[in-house]
């Protein structure tokens, strides 16, 4: 009786559920299909990176004496889908049964539920415990109130995890040093230099494949540097805990012109594949701070981040889907600027994050939210263009992780259900965060006209335009308070410029 172990191109974890309980005769099954590379056009490094990944956990799986069958994308007889393969497989092998650790999207959830029926054997579909908070475990939150706001649930999440804690107590006596982080960056300040990994010949041959097959999806390939593999992954983690992590709290919301990795750990695509797990890093972390290396408001910041921002969208996406993609609440509809996608542009804060995200599949957290979310979020773009624009742009964007950050976080679509409050703001703030604006063409001084900054005019005519929907939020009262005492001359000449630009 052979148990067929069917794992995803996001599950390379050694622990993982549905690999544990293996026994001889049982074979494990992993398939690089058509459907999964292009169901967006994802930008070619993030599928040299799965891949490539997925060949060397196979390598490693072989290594520890696991049978695996692995099927390549361009293997005859592919069927290009995760279900055609399964089935496929099914015969080949004989198998009595299938296990299958459940999956990071919707879509392949909705899939899995057929497969029972479909193949006519036993599905079992496991659950993924390589996150701190499971999804019952959320689901069990949310009944309680725990989930309202992602401050409440980290909090919630240091008690149970007990990380940083003590006596009962955060560390510090604190639970969010905040008031410590989040500086600009002095100029003689230099970053540390990014870990590159030399593609081996097992990425060389993916490289070829991806440069053969999806030269025409967004971004560029050349120098590809992701770590493949568990100990590439790791060598990255440790890099970055000694080299940035003392300097990740203030700087965490920088941004500087051809600087596009700061103090951030370039460590979401490894979590999100399964190369790292969530609760290694946050030990890692916490050592450093225990070892006197790392700072408590640095290590707090990104402990926060992953035991709390990270466990919170998942647990969002899976409480809320499939509904919570449909949702918006702006009413927003125009269509993706081309500049998103390279085109020219004067706005020299999105010129620079675009060029980022196209040269390294990579853009930290502030550009995404601060710099491309919020042009999005004050042009009032289409929820499903964004959304799937960053879907297919990141090295790290899965849909559990990506939809929440971006329909809520940055597009307020769901109505507050993962902000209180939108995150709009003017060019002032990203003159205050980064050095953006000394070398832009618009001036950062100019509120409206043809020369002045963008994020200026499409600020105030963000709240002009919703003023019906988020005037009445007591979080934006002061804002509103502000708007309410322009004059009509000057909110006509904001909504003039706004439409000149947005038309144009
Ligand atoms: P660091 O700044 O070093 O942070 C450490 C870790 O914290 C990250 O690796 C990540 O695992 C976690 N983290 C930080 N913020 C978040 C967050 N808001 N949600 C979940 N995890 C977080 N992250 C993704 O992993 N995939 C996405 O598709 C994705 N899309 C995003 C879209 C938008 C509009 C925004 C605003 C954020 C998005 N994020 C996404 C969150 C965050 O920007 C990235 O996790 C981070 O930039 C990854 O780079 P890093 O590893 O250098 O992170
Ligand atoms: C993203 C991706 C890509 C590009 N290719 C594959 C693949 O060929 N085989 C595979 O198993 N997984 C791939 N993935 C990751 C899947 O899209 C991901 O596992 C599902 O979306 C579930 O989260
Ligand atoms: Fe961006 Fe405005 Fe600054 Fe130019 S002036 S870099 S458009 S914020």
């Amino acid at each position: 009786m052979s148990c067929l172990r069917l794992v995803l191109g996001d599950q390379l974890t050694r622990e993982l559920s549905s690999l544990r309980g293996y026994e001889d005769g049982d074979v494990v099954l992993m398939v690089e299909v058509a459907d999964e590379t292009t169901y967006v056009r994802h930008h070619p490094q993030k599928i040299a990176l799965i891949l490539s990944a997925m060949r060397h956990f196979a390598e490693d799986l072989r290594e520890r004496g696991l049978t695996v069958d692995y099927v390549r994308l361009n293997d005859a007889g592919n069927t290009g889908s995760f279900s055609g393969e399964l089935a496929r497989a099914v015969k080949r092998h004989g198998a009595s049964s299938v296990a299958v650790t459940e999956p990071g999207e919707w879509r392949i959830w909705e899939m899995m539920g057929d497969w029972e029926s479909d193949l006519d054997l036993p599905v079992d579909i496991l659950e993924d415990d390589r996150f701190f908070c499971s999804r019952t475990e959320f689901a069990g939150l949310v009944d309680q109130g725990k989930t309202g706001r992602m401050e409440y649930f980290y909090r919630e999440m240091r008690k149970r995890t007990g990380l940083l804690m003590t006596d009962g107590g955060p560390e510090g006596g604190a639970w969010n040093f905040d008031k410590d982080n989040r500086k600009a960056l002095p100029t003689d300040l230099a970053p540390p230099h990014r870990m590159r990994f030399r593609p081996d010949a097992i990425t060389q041959e993916v490289l070829e494949l991806v440069a053969d097959r999806f030269s025409d999806h967004f971004g560029d390939l050349d120098g590809f540097g992701w770590a493949v593999s568990r100990k590439e992954a790791l060598r990255a983690l440790r890099h970055f805990i000694a080299e940035a992590l003392p300097r990740f709290g203030d700087y965490q919301d920088a941004m500087k012109t051809g600087e596009d990795f700061l103090f951030h750990g370039l460590i979401s695509p490894y979590l999100n594949i399964g190369l790292l797990t969530a609760s290694e890093v946050c030990d890692k972390a916490v050592a450093a701070w225990e070892n006197g290396d790392a700072p408590l408001n640095a290590v707090e910041g990104f402990v926060r981040q992953i035991l709390g921002w990270r466990e919170f969208v998942r647990g969002i996406y899976w409480t809320e889907m499939p509904g919570y993609a449909q949702s918006n609440h702006l009413n927003a509809k125009r269509d993706l600027p081309a500049m998103y996608w390279g085109a020219k542009t004067r706005m020299h804060c999105m010129s620079e994050c675009i060029r980022s995200t196209r040269q390294n599949a990579y853009a930290h957290h502030i550009q995404r939210l601060m710099v491309t979310g919020n042009f999005a979020l004050l042009a009032g773009v289409a929820p499903e263009q964004i959304e799937r624009w960053y879907l297919e742009v990141y090295a790290d964007a899965f849909e559990w992780v990506e939809l929440p950050n971006v329909h809520g976080m940055a597009m307020h679509a769901d109505g507050g259900r993962l902000g209180s409050k939108p995150y709009a703001a003017s060019g002032a703030y990203i003159d205050r965060m980064s050095d953006y604006c000394g070398a832009c063409s618009y001036s950062l001084k100019l509120k409206t006209g043809e020369d002045a900054c963008p994020f200026n005019y499409l600020y105030w005519n963000f709240l002009i335009e919703n003023e019906d929907k988020l005037g009445n939020n007591q979080r934006m009262s002061l804002i509103y308070g502000n708007l309410r005492r322009k004059s009509d001359e000057a909110r006509a000449e904001i909504v003039r410029s706004a439409r000149a630009f947005l038309d144009g």
